[in-house]
């Protein structure tokens, strides 16, 4: 089925690159709707890593032995295809992290604790993940830096105002979220690296949940440092990607000590590998990397000018319809949005909603989302939170509407 937001995209082909899409939740088809947390993966990305298991399985950069040849060619064939979703200038940029997650510890940890001093500030945002906040209070706590935070409105939306009149020649990092995983606000990251180095400030950008909707371009965003989690731009768990300018990370020392990262071990010295593997310490996630490079290429293939009108059309039919539903209070309604809704329902605590629609087979996820501050911001414990797709239908939109009405008759 086409939707006319996006001519040419065939929703229902793409569903058909899903095995798990295609199962009975509680006696109902699978609506599912938390992909802000992982997403689904397509049988591309499978199939390369069973390629691997069942074929390559060896270690890389260390064997003279085809198997290893073969695993470390499709490895580098994976960074190649990561740097090429983001625009990197070369994949020595490409550094295979675990997730998002470790991205921001490693910035944190190797390029901004030797630099941070006491005085120094780093600026975030009140609608930061968690793995945005906590890595840079560790920082502060170790070096004696000060975070800032700037403020949001109540639409979810960054006060770009405020952003600017908190950043200063003391700045010495802004991080902030490309896209908003509790609220789904998209930043106006290119004015925010503007600002941020106009103070001399270097800037990392959270794009957890941006690579999955967008297709993030560092070289036109002009960041220094970008984050990317692989689990939720369906690749797998436990992969993800820190790009850098290569300037940047042949100044940082190594994050972690161990194999590959190094050139020649002795007892008096140490001296280290080439970028990037300087911070690849240990056997990577091999797997993990050549999934990823596989949910790489399947997105360049989809294109995201046909993922985003998709997805936009989804959001416009999701906000208007839940709208419409008693009681029902959005949580972020910022004029630029990525297809995330969150919302509280009148009396209704978001983990009953919850529960109440996994019974239809509705996958939601409920909760804090691993944003305390956001949820603090709009006074409320938790939300609903019902993240879109590439492959979501306007057809499970309705079902959501529908089970929410349930919720509410569970309620009444
Ligand atoms: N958000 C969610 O349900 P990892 O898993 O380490 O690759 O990504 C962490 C992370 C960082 N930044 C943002 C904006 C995120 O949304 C996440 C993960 C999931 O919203 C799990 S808490």
């Amino acid at each position: 089925m086409k939707t006319a937001a996006a001519a040419g995209y065939d929703v229902q082909r793409v569903r058909t690159d899903f095995p798990a899409l295609h199962q009975q939740v509680h006696g109902h088809p699978l609506v599912y709707l938390d992909n802000a947390a992982t997403a689904q993966k397509p049988r591309a990305v499978l199939d390369a890593m069973a390629r691997f298991y069942e074929r390559d399985c060896a270690n890389i950069h260390r064997g003279v032995h085809a198997l290893s040849q073969r695993a470390t060619e499709s490895y580098e064939a994976a960074r190649r295809a990561l740097a090429a979703l983001l625009h990197a200038a070369d994949p020595r940029e490409i550094v295979f992290v675990r997730g998002a997650t470790e991205a921001v510890n490693l910035v944190a940890q190797s390029y901004a604790r030797p630099r941070l001093r006491p005085g120094d500030e780093v600026l975030i945002t009140w609608m930061e993940h968690h793995s945005n906040i906590v890595p840079w209070q560790m920082l502060c706590e170790q070096t004696g830096a000060t975070l800032r935070v700037a403020p949001i409105d109540d639409a979810g939306a960054l006060i770009v105002p405020e952003f600017q009149r908190l950043l200063s020649t003391r700045t010495r990092i802004a991080a902030f979220a490309h896209v908003s995983n509790a609220l789904g606000t998209i930043n106006p990251v290119r004015a925010l690296v503007d600002q941020a180095h106009a103070a001399g400030a270097k800037v990392l950008v959270d794009g957890a949940q941006a690579a999955p909707h967008l297709r993030p371009d560092v070289a036109a965003l002009g960041c220094d440092f970008y984050c990317v989690s692989g689990h939720k731009m369906y690749g797998p768990t436990g992969s993800g990607v820190l790009w850098a300018r290569a300037e940047l990370l042949e100044a940082m020392p190594p994050y972690q000590g161990g194999g590959d990262m190094i050139r020649s071990v002795r007892f008096e010295k140490t001296t280290y590998n080439d970028l990037p593997f300087k911070f690849e310490a240990g056997t990577p996630n091999i797997a993990g990397g050549i999934g990823l490079g596989a949910a790489a290429e399947y997105l360049l293939r989809l294109g995201h000018e046909a993922i985003t009108a998709h997805e936009q059309s989804l959001l416009a039919r999701a906000t208007a319809a839940l709208q419409q539903v008693p009681g029902l209070r959005l949580i972020g309604t910022a004029p630029h949005k990525a297809a995330v809704i969150s919302f509280t329902l009148d009396g209704v605590h978001p983990h009953d909603a919850g529960t109440i629609l996994d019974q239809e087979g509705i996958a939601v996820r409920t909760g804090h989302h691993c944003a305390q501050p956001v949820m603090e911001r709009f006074g409320v414990p938790a939300t609903v939170r019902a993240s879109f797709g590439l492959y979501n239908t306007p057809e499970e939109v309705d079902a959501l509407v529908a089970g929410l009405h349930k919720v509410l008759e569970v309620f009444a």
